[in-house]
């Protein structure tokens, strides 16, 4: 199998930046006694170290070197086909009892699973190199910075870990010699790529987790998925900060006033093109700029929010990306990136299905076979992948890096619905807000394997991500509000609603800024909206639609509340509070009395 690639043998001065301390020195050994690694590769980050496992995965065929002129330093490389997308229904959190994990996670009793991985990893990486990663999360300076360590025997994570993380010599600095020091252990094998030994583990009151069999992103790279999100919403209800699936953007006017907001939307949403939004022509001197594109780490500071990336790096969905949805991505992904499972064009230049001009006559689609456009196959996984340093972008917010974070503003939720949600609303106050979220519901995406486009209610976008009781989760996020002063102000949007022709009501991209610049009226406390039973609607000349070809009544309709559907809608609220057993609290169950109440006949 072209990803069990054999152990390599790094020259002097490369692979051997063996950290202090002694905790992270008896973990590798522990782990390596169990793997039986041909050797270890201490990770530092440096450039060298980058030369060396790129020239080495491309002669392993990890790697397929693009044409330097189309796409200097970028890569293109290929997964198993039964290895495409994250595996939610392998994904445990395994907390001592069935309850911390409650009813939205697969719980696996921790002793039992440590057995059954260990058993797995015996002998794992037989004949191969074992890495060791040591990464932080979040700007180096950061209160809200993370220490993890990945293990893995996987070229590939290294690199994309090198880009989506501040990896190497800059995390173990940071870690020093404490032995007490709180940082992940994180253990990654790919084993046989076998999806029925295929196991993402969460432990998070061991801050550990092992994942098997997987060499696709988000199962494999430990720092994102599994440790911002999973791990990383457990320790901040412990440590009382918030580890949400949300982009950060700055939006700011031409006058120079800045606000910053933060998006929670599902998996393939548009996350992505939403925070490298660039305003139509219409919206001259406005400027938005990207803090992230997947995570924000909250803490309170001063009675707001304040909010980092967690990450340095995107690994965003490529089909459809192009100049025309987001030219910031395409600027970003012209160089230094390694694309995954999109078809290689004969010219070593990367295609996918919405790219910028036609197809090519032919091509190698993602599994490696002949492509035309007679085929009736994809030439680019739905769920193929960039990953590519955050400062590609030319729309890098210049306060990325500041360790204190971003204030925030504005939280906005929004999920991929056809019909029943408005284009935007925004919330009465924080509860409501969090009912917002508690109840959102999306189209289901290519992002996890199973089906695509069934509506499912995914609390804060986190339904695959919340790392402990989604019913304490939403109480942590009531709890947050009580010690705000100064809370952002919470939004609901809705980029996807049709019309009875079955096409989008709303042209999205850079038209979402109207949206956008709404929300910022009403922050500053200068927008106009109606009182609906749902929340704060805008009225018709609330938004501005000026030099936007769309017609009235798809206006109407994008803002309308239909009362039969919005029956239905509660009613899926109730069913959802329902399956979630006993967990759901009273405070929500209010919110939903409420908004029942307000379609009464
Ligand atoms: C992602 C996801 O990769 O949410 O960001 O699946
Ligand atoms: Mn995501």
């Amino acid at each position: 199998m072209k990803n069990l690639a054999p152990a390599i043998f790094p020259p002097k001065g490369i692979g051997d930046a063996k950290p202090a301390n002694k905790a992270v020195l008896d973990w590798v050994q522990e782990i390596a006694k169990l793997t039986q690694p041909e050797n270890i590769f201490w990770c530092d980050g440096s450039e060298r170290e980058k030369d060396f496992l790129i020239a080495e995965s491309v002669k392993q065929n990890v790697l397929i070197e693009l044409n330097e002129k189309k796409v200097p330093r970028s890569y293109l490389h290929r997964s198993s086909p039964n290895d495409v997308a994250r595996v939610e229904q392998f994904t445990f959190v395994c907390t001592r009892t069935k309850e911390e994990a409650g009813p939205t996670n697969n719980w696996a009793e921790p002793g039992e699973t440590y057995a059954k991985l260990q058993e797995l990893l015996r002998g794992a990486m037989r004949g191969r190199t074992m890495f060791v990663i040591p990464y932080i999360m979040g700007p180096a300076d950061s209160p809200l910075a993370k220490i993890g360590f990945e293990i893995t025997d996987s070229k590939y994570v290294v690199l994309s870990l090198r880009i989506m993380t501040r990896m190497g010599q800059i995390a173990l600095k940071r870690l020093g010699n404490d032995p007490d020091a709180e940082w992940n252990r994180g253990v990654h094998s790919l084993l046989d790529v076998n999806p029925e030994r295929r196991f993402i583990c969460h432990f998070p009151q061991d801050n550990t987790i092992i994942s098997v069999g997987s060499g696709y992103g988000g199962n494999v790279l430990l720092s994102k998925k599994c440790l911002a999100l999973r791990i990383g919403s457990y320790l901040a209800r412990k440590q009382n900060w918030m580890a949400e699936h949300m982009l950060i953007l700055g939006v700011e006017s031409p006058e120079g006033h800045k606000h910053y907001v933060a998006a929670a939307f599902p998996s393939a949403c548009g996350k992505t093109n939403f925070a490298m939004l660039i305003p139509p022509a219409h919206f001259k001197g406005w400027k938005v700029t990207t803090v992230g594109d997947d995570i924000a780490w909250m803490r309170i500071r001063d009675g707001r929010l304040y909010a980092v990336n967690p990450e340095n790096g995107y690994f965003g969905v490529v089909p459809g990306t192009s100049n025309k949805s987001n030219s910031n991505a395409m600027r970003s992904i012209a160089h230094d990136t390694i694309y995954t499972n999109v078809a290689l064009t004969d010219d070593g230049d990367v295609w996918w299905e919405g790219k910028d001009g036609g197809p090519p006559a032919h091509a190698i689609d993602w599994r490696g076979n002949d492509w035309t456009p007679q085929s009736t196959e994809k030439a680019a996984h739905p769920n193929s992948r960039f990953t590519t340093p955050m400062r590609n972008n030319p729309a890098l917010d210049p306060d990325v890096e500041k360790g204190e974070g971003v204030p925030i503003s504005a939280i906005i939720f929004g999920g991929r619905r056809s019909d029943t949600v408005p284009l935007v609303y925004q919330a009465f106050d924080w509860n409501h807000g969090v009912y917002l979220g508690a109840t959102m519901a999306s189209e289901t995406t290519a992002a996890a394997t199973g089906a695509v486009g069934r509506v499912r209610r995914d609390p804060m976008a986190m339904l695959p991500f919340c790392g402990y009781d989604i019913g304490d989760y939403f109480q942590h996020w009531l709890d947050i509000g009580k010690q705000l002063t100064n809370p952002p102000l919470i939004f609901n949007v809705n980029w996807f609603r049709k019309g009875a022709d079955g096409k989008f009501l709303w042209p999205g991209f850079g038209e979402n800024m109207r949206v956008l610049k709404w929300i910022i009226d009403r922050c500053e406390g200068s927008g106009g909206a109606l009182k609906s039973p749902v929340g704060w609607l805008p009225g018709p000349h609330d938004l501005d639609l000026a030099e936007l070809d769309i017609d009235h009544n798809a206006v109407d309709e994008l803002l309308c509340l239909d009362h039969e559907e919005w029956q239905k809608e509660i009613a899926a609220h109730q069913e959802f509070f329902d399956s979630l057993g006993g967990v759901v609290l009273q405070e929500l169950q209010k919110q939903r009395e409420q908004l029942a109440a307000g379609f009464q006949p």
